[in-house]
């Protein structure tokens, strides 16, 4: 069998950005906090990780692509939560966020993590940010780092 390509779960010598939204912010704090356990449980240094806050969702895609095409950073991660109950325009902020979120990883070639919860209600926001094991912080800057390894791999 052809040998397969992985990238490892090992984020020393790797600079990552993050980019959080501060609405909701009890619910982004978690997820923050899940991604940085992640980052240090698995060998990244503090100065190469580089966390800016935004408003809302809507503000991470033009935050993200800043990121992503200064070539600083092997992953950009990005963190909101949007709640559909909270907003008429659930749609058009959770939907613009995804849509950019996607085109800034295609058309810079950096891994853009989509951290953002796109939930129904407060509680499905707390249950998937605080639980520690099932932190969907800590997930977001696994996928970071096995992308950024991967990547390279693939060029
Ligand atoms: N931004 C969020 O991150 N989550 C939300 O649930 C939300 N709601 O409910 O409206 C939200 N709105 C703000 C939006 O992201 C922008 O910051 C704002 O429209 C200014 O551009």
């Amino acid at each position: 069998m052809s040998p397969v390509q992985t990238g490892e779960l090992n984020a020393a010598h790797l600079s990552v950005a993050i980019v959080a939204a501060r609405f909701n912010d009890f619910i982004v704090t978690s997820l923050l906090r899940g991604a940085v356990e992640a980052w240090e449980s698995h060998g990244g240094a503090a100065d190469r990780l580089v966390i800016a806050r935004v408003p809302g969702a809507f503000e991470l895609p033009v935050a993200a692509r800043q990121c992503a095409a200064s070539g600083r950073f092997a992953a950009v991660i990005a963190f909101g939560c949007v709640i559909r109950g909270d907003t008429a325009h659930f749609d058009f902020v959770a939907g613009e966020c995804a849509r950019g979120l996607a085109r800034v990883a295609l058309d810079t070639g950096v891994p853009v993590m989509f951290g953002v919860l796109t939930v129904e209600t407060a509680e499905q926001a707390i249950q998937r940010a605080a639980v520690r094991a099932g932190n969907k912080g800590g997930e977001a800057m696994l996928g970071a780092i096995e992308m950024a390894n991967l990547l390279p791999r693939l060029a």
